[in-house]
């Protein structure tokens, strides 16, 4: 028999790889998508099987994680032996103009799939994954950052995954439920949205080099961040619910780097150096060859408050779970460099056709 899960979330980064894991596993897949005026669904649209050929394993559903009548009525429906709780407004900066939406979603629409599960009478038979984040460490207390490091939240978004992280946890002790929380530091891929300062970097420097944008305008670019690949990391959620005992885990690659040494190696896998010049809003990095601006500051992308350092320690997933990041960030961004190239030149064919 086929293992069922179900993802909130499915549309997003993190959803698409681990549907497409899943799928891999044997498993039946449900995905959770939101109603849209426009097409969401672009980065799984290639698990689609046609339904006349053969028999399907992947299906979404419409539903909403603010919609709890929604929720119980897919998990009755679907009947999984696993949720993954992916769906979030992720966006750290943008949480600051939603907080009460961010809260909704993020926070207590943990709790509502936790309350679904309970009221359905499945706290036995479906285990659960909440989407924790090393946002949670936000004010730096210990660092590296591990499961018993104090959590000192900055932002809206990561006072409401505070919650979303301790109902997941009070459900555990509370009813005894396989609920885990994986606490996952940054990780990135060529599908990570577009506003995020990882992509954000990539698209620029690919469009730069077609000559379609001028310069990449940035915030904070002191902030440290251990970066890795989304690929390896839902790898790492499925193992956390496949272990004997439900409990919280660190996902981390155990290396920081800064938006700076992000921004110079993205330039670097399209054969440019930049010198910085300037300090605070001033500074600029210009390209070392031409000396023309390639990046510079501007002050909207900074935050009301911000996490500094992110260093996880990735222990205890290492030597309990055989978890280990396998990808590097020089080859990571190459990765991502490479695939907003090829998005570019397209967008550029596009453009010269169109005249
Ligand atoms: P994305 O922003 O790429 O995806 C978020 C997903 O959630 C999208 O499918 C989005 O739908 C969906 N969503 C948003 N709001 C709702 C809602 N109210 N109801 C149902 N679905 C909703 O995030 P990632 O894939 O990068 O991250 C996955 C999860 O992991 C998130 O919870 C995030 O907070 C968390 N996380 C991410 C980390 C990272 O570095 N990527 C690190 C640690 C935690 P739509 O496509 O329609 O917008
Ligand atoms: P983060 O990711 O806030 O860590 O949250 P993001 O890529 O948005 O920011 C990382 C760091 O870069 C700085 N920065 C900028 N950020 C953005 N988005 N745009 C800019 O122009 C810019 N310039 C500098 C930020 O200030 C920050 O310090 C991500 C999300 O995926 C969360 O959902 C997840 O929980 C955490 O990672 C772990």
């Amino acid at each position: 028999m086929s293992k069922v899960a179900l993802i909130t979330g499915v549309t997003g980064q993190d959803g698409s790889y681990l549907a497409e894991l899943l799928l891999e596993k044997g498993y039946i897949v449900h995905g959770i998508k939101r109603r849209s005026s426009s097409f969401n669904t672009e980065r799984v649209d290639h698990l689609y099987v046609d339904k006349h050929e053969c028999d399907p394993r992947f299906f979404l559903h419409y539903g909403d994680l603010t919609d709890a009548t929604n929720l119980i009525r897919l998990i009755q429906e679907t009947q999984p032996d696993e949720i993954y709780n992916l769906g979030a407004q992720s966006h750290v900066q943008v949480s600051f103009e939603t907080p009460e939406y961010t809260a909704n979603g993020d926070g207590l629409g943990t709790l509502r799939l936790l309350e679904a599960i309970r009221i359905l009478g499945k706290t036995d038979s479906c285990r659960f994954y909440q989407a924790s984040t090393s946002e949670l460490y936000g004010k730096v207390q210990e660092t590296p950052q591990k499961e018993t490091t104090p959590f000192y939240p900055r932002s809206p978004y990561a006072a409401a995954k505070l919650y979303a992280y301790w109902i997941t946890v009070n459900y555990r002790e509370a009813y005894g439920m396989f609920a885990t929380n994986g606490i996952l530091f940054n990780h990135e891929s060529p599908r990570r949205g577009e506003t995020f300062v990882t992509r954000k970097i990539t698209r620029a420097v690919a469009a730069i080099e077609h000559g379609l944008q001028k310069r990449l305008y940035l915030g904070n670019l002191d902030a440290k961040r251990d970066w890795g690949h989304a690929r390896d990391y839902v790898e790492g959620m499925w193992r956390i619910l496949q272990h004997d005992v439900a409990e919280d885990w660190v996902l981390a690659t155990g290396e920081t780097r800064t938006v700076r040494d992000f921004v110079e190696l993205s330039f670097a896998a399209v054969d440019r150096s930049l010198v910085w010049e300037g300090t605070g809003v001033e500074e600029v990095g210009k390209d070392a060859k031409t000396g023309e601006i390639l990046v510079s500051i501007d002050s909207r992308y900074f935050r009301p408050t911000e996490v500094e350092l992110l260093l996880g320690d990735p222990t205890k997933a290492a030597t309990r779970l055989g978890w280990k990041a396998t990808t590097t960030l020089e080859e990571m961004v190459r990765e991502m460099v490479a695939s907003d190239l090829q998005l570019m030149e397209k967008q550029k064919n596009r453009r010269d056709i169109e005249g």
